[in-house]
């Protein structure tokens, strides 16, 4: 993408109603435009980094066998009124009523709904278990909308549901969860740390917040550092096999929110070196429910001797876009943002410091083709603006690596590479700078 041709409308200002870094920011990069309070455009730059966000949550997903599909973001009221939380839900559902008078809602999440789906189709035990999520937009009239996309009006979120027999079904697929949610974050550069959770307006007894730590998080949490320094990604889980003992190795460790912490507890099980009081932000929340909904709905099935029992089901929810907020509060600095590499809107950005220049827009075409040829994104500043403005601009946009092509560079035949998150810088051939960065 050439930049002379991309929407980027960034702000040289810090926008004064945004108070927390991530808000500021990504007001700032031209990630997003407010359109009310809590609702938000999502600029072609912001929605580069929801739609990687959304991609690695899909293929944790799909490994772990869920199906998706896609509900819809009205729904009637009617099953909201059989589960007996049309009237729980208080303000913060948005109520509508159509042309005929009926009265629809803007889905705050859908428990009801799928159970609905699932009631007319799933008629026996032989039909179980089945694992069904889908990524939608979702709306809440939260009292105090704030901190930009992290606590927003309207926001995407993964939700999925689960449908089993019995308990220990139950129990298999809230484990195949556990494990897949810290898989997919570790996958966005995040440490999340699951911790015992109240299960609120959801229902159900059995729940766990994952929650990343960050200056400017929401709850204060308390956990022990074994959590924080285990590298997820380098266990090798079978998602079919037994997953209770990594998921007892996870939750025998002490983590909490504040909502759930036991001080005494934490200085008892925990040695001082090991102890971490830290802001943490949740990025998702599980919760086994049993039949709360599946009783009250009446989502029955023929059990192996004949029985008509109900559905056992839990829910699992991913704040897609409130990750965009959040990997940013776990990953800037004085000058920007700082993508990690696997969620970044482009791979590269490429800096043409003299535009016009014959040598430099050879060269720095040359790369640019080239790097789009081994299939990297790259952000091409091809504008005439003054160099420091464009050093500026990528380093408030925070791709991970810059590559910088100028006049003195080139007649001693280099191009400059930085690498954001280190500030590291070196020179290069342009060929050796290819081979770098493509290899
Ligand atoms: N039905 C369950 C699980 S699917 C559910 O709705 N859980 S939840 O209420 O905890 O929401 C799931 C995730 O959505 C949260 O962990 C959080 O990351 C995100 N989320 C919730 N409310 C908001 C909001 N107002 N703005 C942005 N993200 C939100």
């Amino acid at each position: 993408m050439r930049l002379s041709q991309f929407f980027l409308p960034t702000l040289k200002e810090v926008p004064s109603e945004a108070q927390i870094v991530s808000h500021q920011l990504m007001l700032r990069a031209g990630m997003i435009r407010q359109s009310s309070a809590g609702i938000y455009s999502w600029l072609p730059l912001g929605h580069r980094v929801l739609r990687k966000i959304e991609q690695i949550v899909r293929e944790e997903q799909d490994a772990a066998g869920a199906q998706e599909l896609l509900m819809p973001t009205i729904q009637p009221a009617d099953i909201w009124r059989e589960s007996g939380r049309y009237d729980d839900y208080g303000k913060e559902m948005l109520r509508i009523t159509d042309r005929h008078d009926r009265d629809m809602l803007y889905g705050p999440t859908n428990e009801e709904l799928i159970t609905e789906i699932v009631k007319g189709s799933i008629k026996s035990y032989r039909d179980l278990p089945k694992l069904l999520y889908h990524i939608q937009w979702k709306f809440r009239d939260e009292v105090r909308p704030r901190f930009g996309v992290m606590r927003g009006r309207e926001f995407l979120m993964k939700d999925s549901y689960s449908f089993d027999l019995d308990f220990q079904g139950a129990r298999r697929a809230y484990n195949k969860m556990f494990v897949t949610y810290l898989r997919t974050y570790a996958r966005m550069g995040l440490k999340a740390i699951p911790m015992k959770a109240d299960t609120g307006p959801i229902g159900g007894d059995l729940s766990h917040e994952f929650i990343i730590l960050a200056d400017t998080g929401e709850s204060q949490v308390f956990c022990d550092r074994d959590l924080i320094e285990h590298d997820v990604l380098a266990d090798t889980v079978d998602l079919e096999g037994d997953l209770q003992p990594t998921v007892d190795a996870w939750t025998t460790r002490y983590a909490a929110t504040d909502e759930m912490h036991d001080q005494t507890r934490f200085e008892a099980e925990v040695p001082t070196e090991r102890r971490v009081t830290a802001r943490g932000i949740e990025v998702g929340h599980i919760f086994y429910f049993g039949t709360k909904y599946s009783r009250a709905m009446g989502a029955m099935v023929a059990s192996q001797d004949g029985a008509q029992i109900p559905l056992e089901m839990g829910s699992y929810g991913i704040g897609v876009s409130r990750l965009v907020g959040a990997i940013i509060e776990a990953s800037h600095d004085e000058n920007g943002i700082v993508w990690p590499a696997q969620v970044a809107p482009f791979d590269i950005g490429l800096i043409n410091l003299k535009s016009g220049d014959a040598d430099c827009d050879r060269a720095a075409a040359g790369l640019y083709a080239s790097f789009k040829l081994s299939g990297k994104d790259v952000l091409y500043d091809d504008t005439d603006g003054r160099a420091g403005a464009k050093f500026a601009n990528m380093d408030l946009i925070g791709l991970p690596f810059q590559v910088v092509v100028g006049p003195r560079g080139l007649k001693s035949g280099v191009v400059e590479i930085k690498n954001r998150a280190t500030g590291q810088r070196y020179e290069l051939s342009p060929d050796s700078a290819l081979a770098h960065l493509t290899g």
